[in-house]
């Protein structure tokens, strides 16, 4: 294996003698959670340092390198909002970005805000124990260092603990393989390769067709068939950005009151049911969506997500676009998902279902064919062997909580956070967790995150960890812990929210959202559908001398 599981070896966590506090905060990552959070603490007074394991910025644009990585929000949007000079002076190149011009706005914005200097690479922090004696967090890291800091700042990202799937014999392949969430910097050629993709998430959908267009066949590995709409990407016109920075202020506020934090430039083209229009319509609706690219087809009429039926019909037109995309009727039927349509993340691609017509590509549905093993050539289904030269591994993360517990994080007690976590992330408003003080993850479970424009996200949260800070630090308090009851009745808030969401947690529906996609993982839905409503209660929660919070 190319590839390295991020496990992390648990270093000797620092002794609490002798260290002294050396920072105000240490901040875990710095994608665009971990930069915007220096910046902020950085302009509050705070004193911050930031542990970053990869050798650059951008947390999941630096890691997701494997070609075709592309963002499925509109640049415009997925942009940091803070800065108007920032916003005027970036210009994205496409619709929806690529990974390579994402990273280079990662790395603009760290030579702009001068967010380097706090930044050290290369090292993976390894464990942190909260100290109740002192009030402090002891950190180790990978590189040895033994820090302490009065906060700990997970911006560790909701995508970023890779998964490998537990295939027998996933060692086992000599020849070249890889992660496409540890895609390597280095180039990685196709050119004459026999090449596997297994899986057909995201990354795989948006991998397939580069890998095609090189490789001298591609065989993927589909366990289960993913929505996709075509991105219709290109170039933004001129006068589009003109019109979104123009009415910037308008536009941002509006996104607020979207569910996902975006798109409020684009309400649903059809204000009612999809049942109540006649048949004709609906397809010229949908059809234009289609063309149209993007999320807008989810957009094209107001009950797609609230009504089983009318998801249906969404779904029955998608399908009916797959059998006229994919040549061979057979390979068609396959790529049909038979679950509802954005249950599952929905996908943006570009050419993924075409890609099906090219002779050297292949299908190979787990339904009929199911993956027995990883041999040292190949891969083994119940039909027989394959020779490949390269694996690539599509089979993305243990969402939300894997990169949290996967690092040795200690609190009250000794508590072990992934014990805390056994049977599904408990925390209140995805911000803080009870018996460990001073711990705030940005974007955590129980938060909308992943459900929204994670840019909108991360700044909301950033924003209100800042806020609090200023306010424990004003009133000479040294730990701020939220009280069980206020995290019982989150966690529950959570669950109900989540229950009446019918589109999320659909019965028939696995998806890395509950955490079905990990072995063993307890089924749980992790995002709080709604960002509008959880705004609010933020806000309030503030208000009120942050309520449900106990400083000490
Ligand atoms: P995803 O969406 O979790 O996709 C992973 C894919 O890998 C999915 O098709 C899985 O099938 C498949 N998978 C996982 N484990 C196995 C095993 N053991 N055998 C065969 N196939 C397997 O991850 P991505 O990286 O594509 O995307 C993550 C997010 O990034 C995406 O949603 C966007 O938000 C951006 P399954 O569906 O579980 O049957």
């Amino acid at each position: 294996m190319t590839t390295t599981q991020q496990t992390d070896q648990a270093a000797a966590p620092p002794t609490a003698e002798g260290d002294q506090l050396q920072y105000d905060l240490v901040v875990v990552g710095a994608g665009f959670a971990g930069m915007y959070m220096l910046h902020r603490a950085r302009t509050a007074g705070f004193s911050v340092h930031v542990y970053e394991a990869g050798s650059g910025v951008g947390g999941t644009w630096y890691w997701n390198r494997y070609p075709g990585a592309r963002c499925d929000v509109e640049s415009l949007e997925y942009s940091y909002s803070f800065s108007k000079e920032l916003r005027d002076e970036w210009e994205w190149p496409e619709r929806y970005s690529g990974q390579p011009d994402i990273e280079r706005y990662a790395n603009h914005v760290a030579d702009r805000f001068d967010l380097r200097r706090d930044i050290q690479f290369e090292t993976r922090v390894t464990s942190a124990v909260f100290d109740e004696a002192q009030h402090v967090w002891a950190i180790a890291t990978s590189a040895g260092d033994r820090v302490r800091a009065r906060y700990l700042i997970m911006a560790t990202g909701c995508l970023s603990a890779v998964n490998l799937p537990n295939i027998p014999g996933r060692d086992s392949f000599v020849r070249e393989s890889y992660h496409t969430g540890q895609w390597p910097k280095e180039p990685v050629s196709f050119a004459g390769k026999r090449v596997a993709v297994i899986g057909t998430g995201s990354s795989g959908v948006q991998s397939v067709p580069v890998i095609a267009s090189q490789a001298a066949s591609l065989t993927v590995f589909q366990r289960t068939p993913s929505y996709s709409l075509p991105s219709a990407n290109g170039p933004i016109p001129v006068d589009e950005v003109q019109q979104f920075r123009a009415n910037f202020e308008a536009i941002h506020a509006a996104n607020l009151k979207m569910p996902g934090g975006t798109g409020s430039r684009f309400t649903a083209a059809v204000q009612g049911s999809v049942l109540q229009v006649p048949i004709e319509r609906r397809s010229d609706v949908f059809g234009k969506a289609w063309t149209a690219g993007g999320f807008s087809f989810m957009r094209s009429f107001s009950d797609i997500a609230t009504s089983h039926e009318a998801n249906g019909v969404a779904a029955g037109f998608v399908k009916e676009k797959i059998r006229e995309l994919v040549r061979d009727q057979e390979t068609a039927e396959l790529l049909c998902p038979e679950i509802p349509i954005g249950c599952k993340r929905m996908i943006i691609d570009s050419g993924y279902y075409e890609t099906f017509n090219m002779s050297h590509v292949t299908l190979c549905d787990a339904r009929i064919e199911p993956i027995e093993a990883i041999t040292a050539t190949g891969v083994r289904t119940v039909k027989g062997d394959y020779e490949f030269d390269m694996i690539v591994f599509a089979t993305g993360f243990d969402a939300m909580v894997g990169s949290l517990t996967r690092i040795d994080i200690q609190g009250r007690a000794g508590l072990q956070l992934r014990d805390a976590w056994e049977a599904g992330p408990r925390t209140y408003l995805g911000l803080a967790v009870t018996d460990f003080p001073n711990l705030f993850t940005i974007t955590g479970p129980g938060s909308p995150s992943v459900l929204t424009n994670m840019m909108v996200s991360i700044e909301q949260h950033v924003d209100w960890i800042t806020n609090c800070l200023e306010y424990v630090r004003e009133r000479g308090a040294s730990t701020i812990e939220p009280t069980l009851a206020a995290q019982e009745a989150w966690v529950d808030h959570v669950n109900d929210v989540a229950t009446r969401d019918i589109m999320h947690t659909a019965p028939s529906c696995d998806s890395w959202y509950l955490g079905s996609n990990i072995p063993g993982k307890p089924r749980v839905f992790m995002p709080l559908p709604g960002l509008p409503a959880y705004i609010e209660r933020c806000n309030q929660v503030a208000a009120a001398g942050y309520e449900g919070f106990v400083l000490a």
